[in-house]
């Protein structure tokens, strides 16, 4: 007898809440983003159940008669696994795993499972299980009694101690050293940092899916794995890019945003995510063809602000205005949000304009700006170290290029050192 192998996916049912404060396509693109996220963990959705409500059941988070209907609907249709879209408490899990008899997962345990799966390297596998099990630590309760076999030699079990107590006691353990990798890993990081200061660095920031990986490979030819599904990147990657003719700077790409993203893995992936941190300027990757994208602007900035970047100069970069549908958003887009460029990373469009934005932000967020002198005026030469530093200067055939570290107090005195009308008044 001859067989095919065929990896069976798990048949999920994904339940949503709408409450009256979210839009109708609202609630539809929180599942549509839900489904995604279970294709992504290798579940196939079967069902998708609403409920509509203002109060939130404290014991079974939706309402007994949806619970019954979600048993019915699991029984009939071979489904193993039902999956929330928000947290839920340990009692609520356990209330509906008596009541439905399958599977609980929420929103956090999802994600959670993604990123687990999607780790590769060492650091982005201990920030990962650093998070479960800061995740698991709340809910732990008599069915994870296997974590002493795991993590078996860590520690023993004490006099008197209960199971869960010894599992707290073990799970608490594994944290703290799991941080303190962590801790070497980002002092590694901040060699490596310093090693390399004297480029500029810029990075991609965004929802998760919003192209920046393709951006990332467009510019630096990186050669970063993209995907149409969420969180393909996981690691941040840093490359050289040339910006402007003899100027280069550092471009990172690193992990995706997403709605509701569980604190702990935003905690966790710290170090991950130190080079956004530090970054000199943020190129806001948006996927202006997804009809979310507003709602992904403003995730995407309250995330950013939560990790301490909140105030760093954005470049808004509009992506994907190949598959846009209708192109008259893009004007009032600009309006919005400044400064800002609509590009396509798949396709190139808009890539050299690209460049010169981000060479001319860079400059600016480093307080350098570029001077351009007559040789008539060369003079001016000897006064501008007064203002500012001189960083670079290239002598040309009818003028001198001169680039100048200054603050806005120099930038205003250079201005009038260089305008005709001022130096008639100095003289
Ligand atoms: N039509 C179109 N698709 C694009 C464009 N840029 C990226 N994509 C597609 O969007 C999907 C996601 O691209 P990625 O570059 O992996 O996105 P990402 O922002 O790095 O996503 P994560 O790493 O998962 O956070 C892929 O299928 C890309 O081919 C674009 O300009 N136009
Ligand atoms: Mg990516």
């Amino acid at each position: 007898m001859t067989s095919v192998r065929k990896v069976k996916r798990e048949r999920a049912i994904i339940v949503g809440i709408v409450t009256s404060d979210v839009r109708r396509e609202q609630a539809t693109e929180y599942l549509d983003e839900l489904t995604l996220l279970a294709d992504t963990a290798g579940a196939e959705v079967i069902h998708r159940v609403v409920q509509e409500r203002n109060a939130i059941d404290p014991s079974l988070y939706i309402g007994k008669g949806k619970v019954e209907q979600i048993a019915a609907l699991a029984e009939d249709d071979d489904v193993s696994l039902i999956i929330f879209d928000d947290d839920l408490s340990p009692a609520q899990v356990k209330n509906l795993e008596e009541r439905i008899k399958r599977k609980i997962v929420d929103r956090s345990g999802l994600i959670l499972d993604i990123f687990a799966r999607r780790a590769r390297t060492s650091e982005a596998r201990t920030q990962v299980e650093l998070a479960q099990l800061e995740y698991l630590l709340p809910r732990l309760t008599r069915q994870w009694t296997h974590l002493s076999k795991q993590y078996g030699g860590i520690g023993t079990k004490g006099p008197g101690e209960t199971q869960i107590e010894t599992d707290r006691r073990l799970v608490r353990t594994r944290i703290s050293h799991l941080k303190e990798k962590l801790d070497q890993i980002s002092r590694q990081r901040a060699t490596r940092r310093r090693r390399r200061k004297e480029l500029p660095t810029a990075a991609l920031v965004g929802y998760t899916n919003a192209g920046k990986s393709t951006l990332m490979n467009a510019l630096a030819d990186a050669g970063v794995f993209v995907e149409n599904r969420l969180f393909a990147t996981l690691d941040t990657t840093t490359r050289r890019v040339t910006i402007a003719p003899n100027s280069s700077a550092l471009l990172s790409d690193t992990v995706g945003f997403i709605r509701k993203l569980p604190a702990h893995l935003v905690a966790s992936f710290k170090s991950t995510l130190e080079e956004v941190v530090e970054a000199d300027l943020l190129l806001h990757v948006v996927d202006i063809a997804h009809s979310g994208f507003e709602e992904h602007i403003e995730v995407v900035k309250k995330t950013l602000e939560d990790l301490g970047a909140g105030q760093k100069p954005v470049l808004y970069v509009f992506n994907k205005t190949d598959a846009l549908e209708d192109r008259a958003i893009l004007t009032s887009l600009s309006a919005r949000f400044s400064p800002s460029l609509a590009i396509s990373a798949q396709r190139g469009i808009n890539l050299v304009t690209l460049r010169e934005r981000i060479s001319e932000l860079l400059r600016r967020s480093r307080g350098e700006e570029d001077y351009i002198i007559p040789y008539e005026k060369q003079q001016l030469m000897e006064q501008i170290p007064a203002f500012g530093t001189i960083v670079a200067t290239a002598y040309e055939e009818e003028r001198i290029h001169v680039r100048v570290r200054t603050n806005a107090e120099g930038r205003k005195k250079i201005a009038a050192l260089l305008s005709p009308k001022s130096r008639r008044k100095k003289s």
